[in-house]
């Protein structure tokens, strides 16, 4: 083997390695991303509330089962999963002012909220990320959610804040993890999301990001892996783990 043919066979070894370890190594994670509803603060519980008494006020169909299909979908979208649901059909007028009227109900409900709305331990675990020099985002589906940040003093936590009034696009849209991880300066692959919801497991993998689901199993079973309890997750590991749960 001349100079050349060796010089030639090194670098294709060379791609070859460098090819094997992008496609088969973890990558890192730098950007945690969080929804808001059901992950930092159990304000789920006050949009199901909010929906059923709009719901019950018209004689519609909505159990809790339902209720969790409407987790993380955008407001005229979940009041038409629930119209379906009740085979009733309206003009988009009306579809918006009983959207108004349910906000209404949800702002009432908000009035009430205090530090045991928060979800146990999402606050520490926050502090930790943020502590090893990671980057955070808060990126939730919710107009409200700037209010909720405000009422419980939360927003210092985020270095990016994305909210229902900066995107178009409902989950399983990835449109608000990708401008959450753009306003970071993050590439979505670097970005892992906790999310509550089935759309927005489905969101995040539509973004290129990696999941994990804040609940239990059966409601979320496209999440590849689920925590009920933040003090569950070795942050160390996870990190170090990146990509290989999904
Ligand atoms: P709003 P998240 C979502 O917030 C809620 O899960 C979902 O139930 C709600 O319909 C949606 O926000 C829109 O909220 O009516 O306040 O704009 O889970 O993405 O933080
Ligand atoms: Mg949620």
């Amino acid at each position: 083997m001349d100079l050349g043919q060796r010089h030639r066979a090194t670098r294709a070894v060379v791609h070859f390695v460098t090819f094997y370890y992008s496609v088969h190594m973890p990558q890192e994670l730098h950007g945690f991303v969080f929804d808001l509803d059901g992950v930092v603060v159990f304000t789920d519980k006050y949009h199901y509330l909010g929906w059923k008494k709009l719901a019950d006020q018209h004689g519609w169909e909505l159990d809790e089962s339902l209720g969790h299909q409407l987790r993380g979908v955008s407001r005229i979208p979940a009041l038409e999963v629930i119209l379906d649901h009740n085979g009733v059909v309206l003009s988009d007028d009306e579809k918006h002012r009983l959207g108004d009227q349910k906000n209404e109900y949800y702002k009432a409900l908000l009035q009430q909220i205090n530090e045991s709305d928060i979800y146990p331990g999402s606050i520490g675990f926050i502090k930790r990320v943020r502590d090893r020099g990671l980057s955070t985002a808060l990126a939730s589906a919710s107009k409200n959610a700037q209010a909720v940040l405000e009422a419980l003093q939360l927003t210092h936590l985020f270095d990016a804040v994305v909210t229902g009034n900066d995107i178009t696009r409902s989950k399983p849209d990835p449109q608000v993890f990708l401008l959450a991880a753009r306003r970071l300066g993050i590439a979505p692959e670097h970005c892992i999301v906790f999310e509550d919801a089935y759309s927005g497991i489905e969101a995040a993998k539509n973004a290129g990001m990696h999941a994990v689901g804040v609940g239990p199993v059966d409601r979320l079973p496209n999440a590849p892996l689920c925590i009920t309890d933040y003090a569950e997750i070795a942050l160390d590991d996870l990190i170090e783990r990146g990509t290989a749960w999904n």
